[in-house]
C-alpha cells in the first residue's frame, strides 16, 4: 500500500512523491513473541509448583506413608499433638533396641534437569523415655543418602530441618535409628514438604536468550 504526499514548492509537475508505508510488524515475529510470552509464563508457574508429598502434614493418617518397625518398633499415626494436629509417631523398642525403625514415600519435586533446586523441610521431636541416653540417631534420607542428623540430645523440641536436593523424583525416609543398648526413644514427625525452584538468574538469562533471538 502506498500513501500519496504533497509536494514541495518547486516540485515538477506531473511528478508525485509516494511516502514509504509504515513497516508492518511481520505475523512472525507477534507469533514467536506471543509464544515466548507463554513459554516464559510456564517457567514462572512451575518455579512455584508445589511439589508432590502425599498428606506430608499426617492430617489423614497413614496416608502416602510406608513404614517398616523392623520387627519390635511402634510406628502410629496419632491425629491430635502434631505440630499441630496429625503426625507420625515412631517409638523403638525397650530391649535389644539396636536398629532403624523408618517411614517413607516417593514423591516428584518438579521435573529433573536445567538449573533447579528442591527445597525439603521436616519437623522433628525426639525424646528419651528410658534407656541409654545418646543412642538414637534422627536421621532425614533422600535416595539412600543421609541429608540431615539431628544433633545428640535427649530432648529436642519441635524443630524444623531443612535441605536442598536437585529437582525430580525421589524417595524420603524418616528414620529413628538406635545405636545400641535398651532404648526407649520417641521420634515425631510433622510437616514434611518439598518445592521445586528454578532460580531467578536462571529465567532472566532464559527470557534474555528467547528475546535476542526473536528480535
Ligand atoms: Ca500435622
Amino acid at each position: 500500500m502506498r500513501f500519496a504526499a504533497a509536494e514541495p514548492v518547486g516540485w515538477p509537475s506531473g511528478v508525485h512523491r509516494v511516502a514509504a508505508a509504515p513497516c508492518p510488524e511481520p505475523a512472525m515475529v507477534r507469533w514467536l513473541q506471543n509464544c515466548c510470552s507463554a513459554l516464559f509464563i510456564m517457567l514462572v508457574a512451575s518455579s512455584i509448583a508445589g511439589a508432590q508429598i502425599t498428606n506430608g502434614n499426617f492430617e489423614n493418617g497413614s496416608t502416602g506413608w510406608n513404614f517398616n518397625p523392623n520387627g519390635g518398633g511402634s510406628i502410629t499415626f496419632p491425629s491430635s499433638g502434631g505440630n499441630p494436629g496429625g503426625y507420625a509417631r515412631i517409638e523403638s523398642p525397650a530391649t535389644n533396641s539396636t536398629g532403624s525403625y523408618t517411614i517413607d514415600q516417593e514423591f516428584n519435586c518438579g521435573n529433573p534437569g536445567g538449573i533447579t533446586t528442591c527445597h525439603v523441610s521436616v519437623d522433628y521431636r525426639l525424646d528419651l523415655i528410658a534407656g541409654t541416653s545418646g543412642a538414637s540417631r534422627l536421621k532425614i534420607i533422600v535416595d539412600r543418602v543421609t541429608k540431615y542428623t539431628a544433633p545428640v540430645a535427649d530432648h529436642i523440641p519441635w524443630t524444623t530441618a531443612s535441605f536442598e536436593v536437585p529437582c525430580g523424583h525421589h524417595n524420603i525416609t524418616l528414620d529413628l535409628e538406635i545405636t545400641g543398648g535398651n532404648s526407649d526413644w520417641v521420634a515425631c514427625f510433622d510437616n514434611v514438604g518439598a518445592t521445586c525452584d528454578i532460580p531467578t538468574p536462571g529465567r532472566l538469562s532464559t527470557w534474555g536468550r528467547m528475546k535476542s533471538l526473536y528480535r
